[in-house]
């Protein structure tokens, strides 16, 4: 069982901690133009940066700080001063806009922004009352990073509580209203010493790199707590896509690389350009992996990628696997620290084999903001996390679909993702999203949408071409009646499949 003392400060743990155990000239971040803060450098940004948040902004611990931006060292230094400061960092994604940022506001009772120059019109016109924004990056003179240059370089973090709050994640999930999701110092911790320290296992001298946003929780961990605790350095720069992110993997040696299956896709036409020999671990969370993208990267790379399911409500991913132990296919096995088990809808487990609902528990767990939703997340001390798995009994869970994707088509049960995967086996098919569309006659029939590989025509002939693969790969009853071809697929800013707009009907 992990054990932390009562009074624990993550920012200090990640940040001071790591600086007193491998001294402070080690690399810690590094930003997209090749600049390097060493660890001593980055403590000292974060501490200044704390004694102007405290001295000059009137920042109390217990405060909730808004923090948005591209993603910078910088962003991650303001984030680790808030948490030093005892305040609690609300991240935001730079895709969310003003309405989205005025309900975080109001539901997180957020007084002070820090912000990026580059995305502060958003938080402007969200018109949010008594907030105070203060801006970072830019060259005014009340610039929060010019208000700490002269600054103390040294900052005394506060003495929270372990279970102090330091972090209130959004998540929207795939559709609907924002949920603020309450995590504590030792939660932060926890993360990095479960799925980081057990299944990662990252060491001092890896570089972490990823695409994920900050103000998504898969990339906080991934990008700034999992190097920190590690002592490892992590590169800090936008998602621009699958050759930036080649390249800076290229360029940087990064070892250690965070992202979701439609960048692992998206990367594989491109990897012949690029040298990626320095890549150690490959994490892929966010959404299901199908098993044909995980043997593509194997062969192209030689490396084996971990797979994971998380969520914002968890904090971060607890079943996993690597090495040895991975079942392409399947996700894995419950992070040590964490139990994972399958149930029915009276919260009785399922047998092994079959179809039923995700709960799991362990050292982090859902906790809403102010929000009736959390009955139903949270039942007998179980969170269900909303997607459907089976358990097989040698214990690994399989993905079968998000619990509310699940088609019901004359009677019978089909998971849209067997039928994606089915139709991805096909080389002409580059990404799939199978939803049930409304039928007078079956309940829902099944509707694939298909993104083309380049110079495949989008012909009734493709469609029926594609019908037939599918039926000799799974059961013809499941195969899609209506298949479309799209330019892409609808995605949420954390890249995750936005289905409810496939089911609205074709896209537009
Ligand atoms: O939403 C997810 O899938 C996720 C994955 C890993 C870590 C955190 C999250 C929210």
């Amino acid at each position: 069982a992990l054990r932390y003392p009562d009074r624990l400060n993550c920012g200090a743990a990640l940040l001071d901690a790591t600086v007193a155990r491998l001294g402070p000239d080690r690399p810690a971040v590094r930003d997209g133009e090749g600049r390097v803060w060493s660890y001593g450098d980055l403590k000292a940004r974060v501490d200044r940066i704390a004694h102007t948040l405290t001295r000059d902004l009137g920042v109390v611990p217990g405060n909730r700080v808004l923090l948005r931006g591209p993603t910078t060292p910088w962003l991650a230094a303001c984030w680790l001063a808030v948490v030093k400061a005892g305040a609690v960092a609300v991240t935001v994604l730079p895709a969310q806009r003003p309405q989205e940022l005025a309900d975080i506001c109001r539901l997180a009772r957020v007084r002070h922004a820090l912000v990026d120059t580059r995305s502060a019109d958003d938080v402007f016109a969200a018109e949010v009352s008594h907030l105070r924004v203060t801006l970072f990056g830019g060259s005014s003179p009340d610039d929060l990073l010019r208000r700490s240059a002269d600054k103390p370089s040294s900052y005394e973090a506060v003495a929270t509580a372990a279970d102090d709050v330091a972090l209130i994640a959004f998540t929207s999930g795939t559709t609907g209203r924002p949920k603020g999701c309450v995590h504590f110092h030792r939660d932060v911790l926890a993360v990095a010493d479960t799925f980081s320290a057990r299944v990662l296992r990252p060491h001092p001298d890896d570089v972490f790199a990823g695409s994920p946003p900050l103000g998504f929780t898969f990339g906080l961990g991934g990008l700034v707590v999992f190097p920190l605790r590690a002592g490892a350095s992590t590169l800090l720069t936008d998602w621009g896509g699958p050759d930036k992110l080649l390249g800076d993997v290229q360029r940087h040696g990064v070892s250690v690389l965070f992202t979701a299956p439609t960048a692992y896709r998206a990367m594989l036409a491109r990897l012949g350009s690029y040298d990626t020999s320095s890549l150690r671990r490959c994490v892929s969370a966010g959404e299901h992996l199908p098993a044909r993208l995980w043997h593509d990267w194997r062969r192209a790379t030689g490396l084996r990628v971990i797979n994971g399911i998380g969520a914002t409500e968890m904090l971060h991913i607890f079943i996993s696997a690597a090495d040895d132990r991975i079942r392409p296919g399947t996700t894995g096995l419950p992070v040590p620290g964490y139990e994972a088990r399958v149930v029915g809808a009276d919260g009785a487990p399922v047998p092994d084999g079959s179809p039923g609902l995700l709960a799991v528990r362990g050292p982090t767990g859902c906790r809403y903001l102010a929000d009736e939703r959390q009955r139903e997340y949270v039942r007998d001390g179980w969170n269900l996390t909303g997607d459907t798995y089976v358990r097989e009994p040698d214990g690994y869970f399989r993905f079968v679909a998000r619990a509310d994707d699940m088609i019901v088509s004359a009677g019978c049960n089909i998971a849209g993702p067997e039928v994606e995967e089915a139709l991805l086996r096909h080389p002409d098919v580059l990404e799939a999203a199978v939803v049930g569309r409304p039928d007078e006659r079956r309940g829902q029939i099944v509707v694939a949408h298909v993104v083309l590989r380049p110079g495949v025509p989008r012909t009734g002939e493709t469609a029926e071409k594609l019908r037939e693969f599918t039926k000799k790969e799974i059961v013809p009853y499941k195969c899609p009646r209506v298949i479309e071809f799209p330019d892409a697929l609808p995605r949420t800013p954390t890249g995750k499949l936005q289905r409810f707009r496939l089911r609205a009907g074709p896209l537009q």
